[in-house]
């Protein structure tokens, strides 16, 4: 199970990469939905939609399944994430509506903030 969350976070990660030369064209479909401004400014902070659907506090790895992470090239789909620390492990629940951040961090895709939907 372990080996199978590596590999596909690996997989996930390589096809970020190989999607940065569509990123162009994907900016492009942004700006006539939502204006450059918007975009601009929202894509810094900007949170998420997504659910909790495994929590593992031996790996500090939160699986969500999550909407459009428009940040890092990342479109919807259920992955594995790492949390930014312990206590967000620990606050995290399985099957709950969350909304959260990912960014890179040192190249890992980590949730740097996890909230929960009101
Ligand atoms: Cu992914």
């Amino acid at each position: 199970m372990k080996k199978l969350i590596i590999v596909s976070v690996l997989f996930c990660t390589a096809s970020v990469f190989a999607g940065t030369a569509l990123a162009a064209d994907d900016m492009a479909g942004m700006k006539m939905k939502t204006g450059a401004m918007d975009t601009a400014s929202s894509t810094d902070t900007a949170l998420t939609d997504a659910v909790v659907k495994k929590v593992d506090p031996s790996t500090g790895m939160v699986t969500l399944q999550h909407g459009d992470l428009k940040n890092i090239g990342m479109s919807a789909m259920t992955m594995a994430y790492k949390a930014k620390d312990t206590s967000m492990v620990k606050r995290a629940k399985e099957g709950e509506k969350v909304k959260v951040r990912v960014e890179s961090v040192n190249g890992t895709l980590t949730i740097v903030k996890l909230e929960k939907q009101q």
